[in-house]
């Protein structure tokens, strides 16, 4: 179809198998929301419209005709009618939060129906969400009982979106926000943006660019933005900013932007309460300061808590909060993964409390695998959202097929070992381990104003699986790859199973095809597309003697920022894991390998790998042409056929130019690079 795309995984096309049909059919009359206010208003329009579509007829949103059978009964505990939920005991709904839900069978008088029930009209909205979603994946409702409430606080989308319309490391179209027509038109696709977003629980968004633009700030602008919030707040979404830390000397004409200036704080305060008089329930601001020539306190020999603290004073009356990001590396010493921790570890616990330090996932910056960023657990008491990335920058732009929850998932789980086994990124994140109260994760969206939003149909999936992980990590890889392939793609279960496989795969081609054995930035210089080793010698440090970053004491010692049980395994060249090797160690190419191969063997093999990984995927996708959509089905075809002629150009490059600096030649079993 014409829109095969834009609806993303919300499709609600009527149900095809006919027993599960025949039973929704039975079990679904109609519904009945109780409570009114503009959420429950979109929750109504979206469970309208959901049954409607899956079920291919008519569902009136039911007065009650008094016989509670076979009904969808929607509301909060407060306006359900008690017998509804009197059967329900009270301690169920604590647990769930302003935010959760639950979905059951409640019996009326021997007549059965199914409630999504929660403490909050927010919670419905995502009850609602659910409860589709179990529709579309044709899940048993009989005697249904499911409760879910998010795990972390702020699950956000960060758009690096410029006021020009250019997105930067987008690779989905120009910015889906139309500045120029803003605020007077609302397009159709904010709309819809936002009901993607609350289907995955996303409940904030910082609309542009962290290298910000002080215009931003101005009002024209802020009207705008706040036309924008307009449409996101029936959906539980808040609108964040990303400001320029010199805003009051570009627009307010002040000399300075120190932030011990009288002036600049006044400045700031006054902006901010502009700001909230159009946008009550404004988020916060979001900034990146004296990091890749950004201003920031620095400029003004103040520290960036002094920096954040300012800022976060002027939200702070109006309940906002501010996120200041770690991602600085204007290095001190020679090792710039070491910056973040050197800079931030030592002002933990000087933020005021409205503040959150925004830490990448690794240590460098996004590359397609490190460690986690050492920061997480030795900032226990400062909230730290971590930051993901969901464009792929340096996995493939968007013609890659790549699924990130592998990615998200290793991180999320990675044990820092922070005051003992167990002290796992999420539970850093949630709070569970540190006792932060503030908790959240970011992710750097990847959609743009192309039809079917980020290009390459399976980008879909990362933006869809970051959302799910930001409810709740403690779901799996291939769970949510289900969910989405279900709602998205197909529901034959053949077809499920083969895309399940090529998703869960993806991610380790990738590594191997582009930056095996802990490798990072081969990647082309600028605009990071396609390998060009041959210019990043300081991230690889290969000569004849051999390749890898020493990062143990007889190199950075960066390795010392772990807690001493990864000391021993990541700074130990025989306990530190074949993914990590050269990210911590400098061997000779001839270093015997745990697989019995010599390193240079290894390297060959990884890459020849990466590249027949690739090949799978296209003889797998293949073979699910009958199950999902002609249009959908060529597109993933061709752009496989990119991602395998790429995935071949990183592979030769990469090895050609280390073959040359190592002096070896290619084993004859692996293909010679062309
Ligand atoms: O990965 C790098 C990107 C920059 C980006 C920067 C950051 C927004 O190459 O484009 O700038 O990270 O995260 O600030």
């Amino acid at each position: 179809t014409a829109d095969e795309g834009y609806r993303l995984w919300l499709k609600y096309d009527r149900i095809t198998d006919a027993a599960r049909m025949d039973a929704y059919q039975r079990r679904i009359e109609a519904f009945r929301i109780w409570g009114s206010s503009p959420t429950l208003a979109v929750a109504e329009t979206e469970l309208k419209r959901g049954l409607e579509g899956l079920l291919g007829r008519a569902v009136s949103a039911g007065n009650s005709t008094g016989i509670d059978s076979n009904m969808v009964i929607v509301g909060t505990l407060a306006d359900l009618p008690q017998r509804y939920t009197h059967q329900i005991p009270r301690y169920a709904f604590s647990h769930l939060g302003p935010e959760g839900y639950t979905i059951r069978e409640v019996t009326v008088g021997g007549r059965s129906s199914i409630a999504i029930i929660a403490n909050e009209d927010i919670g419905i909205l995502y009850g609602v969400f659910h409860f589709l979603r179990l529709l579309q994946m044709h899940v048993e409702l009989d005697g249904i009982d499911v409760s879910d409430a998010p795990k972390v606080q702020w699950r956000m989308l960060n758009h690096w979106d410029n006021l020009n319309g250019t997105v930067e490391r987008g690779y989905a179209g120009l910015s889906i926000w139309d500045w120029e027509t803003l605020p007077q038109t609302i397009q159709q696709r904010y709309v819809d943006y936002a009901r993607a977003n609350a289907s995955v629980g996303i409940n904030g968004v910082a609309l542009n660019n962290v290298n910000a633009s002080p215009e931003i700030l101005r009002e024209e602008y802020l009207s705008k933005v706040a036309a924008l919030a307009a449409v996101f707040r029936p959906y539980g979404i808040r609108v964040f900013l990303s400001v320029n830390f010199a805003s009051p000397k570009v627009l307010g004409g002040l000399d300075t932007a120190d932030p011990s200036d009288e002036r600049v704080r006044a400045w700031w305060q006054a902006k901010t309460e502009a700001i909230y008089r159009l946008i009550p329930d404004f988020g916060g601001f979001l900034v990146k300061a004296n990091s890749e020539g950004q201003p920031g306190p620095q400029d003004y020999g103040r520290t960036h808590a002094e920096g954040a603290n300012m800022l976060a004073r002027a939200l702070d009356a109006h309940g906002g909060t501010l996120i200041w990001r770690a991602f600085v590396y204007e290095a001190k010493g020679s090792d710039r993964v070491m910056d973040a921790y050197d800079e931030f570890a030592r002002f933990d616990g000087q933020f005021l409390p409205n503040v959150f330090v925004q830490t990448k996932n690794g240590p460098l910056d996004f590359q397609p695998r490190e460690p986690f960023a050492p920061l997480f657990g030795a900032m226990p008491n400062t909230p730290q959202m971590l930051e993901f990335q969901i464009t792929q920058e340096y996995l493939g732009f968007s013609t890659h097929l790549v699924y990130l929850a592998t990615l998200y998932k290793e991180v999320l789980e990675s044990d820092t070992y922070v005051g003992g086994k167990g002290a796992t990124v999420a539970k850093i994140i949630d709070g569970s381990q540190q006792g932060q109260r503030m908790t959240g994760v970011a992710g750097v969206a990847n959609i743009g104003n192309v039809g079917n939003w980020t290009y390459h149909p399976f980008g879909q999936a990362n933006w869809y699986a970051y959302g799910r992980l930001a409810w709740d990590h403690a779901l799996t890889a291939t769970e949510i790859a289900q969910e989405w392939i279900r709602m998205t793609l197909t529901t034959d279960e053949v077809a499920v199973n083969t895309i399940t496989e090529m998703m869960v795969s993806s991610y380790e081609h990738l590594v191997n095809y582009q930056t095996p054995l802990g490798l990072n930035v081969l990647s082309s210089v600028g605009h990071h597309y396609g390998p060009q080793p041959w210019r990043r010698a300081g991230f690889h440090r290969a000569d004849t003697a051999g390749i890898g970053f020493d990062r143990t004491g007889t190199g950075s010692n960066a390795v010392v920022q772990y807690s001493s049980v990864l000391q021993d395994s990541f700074g130990n060249v025989a306990n530190c894991p074949d993914k990590f090797l050269l990210w911590f160690h400098r061997l000779p190419w001839d270093y015997e390998m745990a697989s019995g191969r010599t390193l240079w063997e290894e390297l060959c093999f990884r890459y020849h790998d990466g590249v027949a990984g690739v090949r799978q995927l296209q003889e797998a996708w293949k073979t699910v042409r009958h199950a999902v959509c002609p249009e959908t089905f060529q597109r993933v075809n061709r752009l496989l056929a990119v991602q395998e002629d790429e995935a071949v150009w990183w592979r030769d490059a990469c090895l050609w130019y280390f073959a040359t600096v190592a002096q070896k030649d290619v084993p004859p079993q692996y293909e010679k690079p062309r």
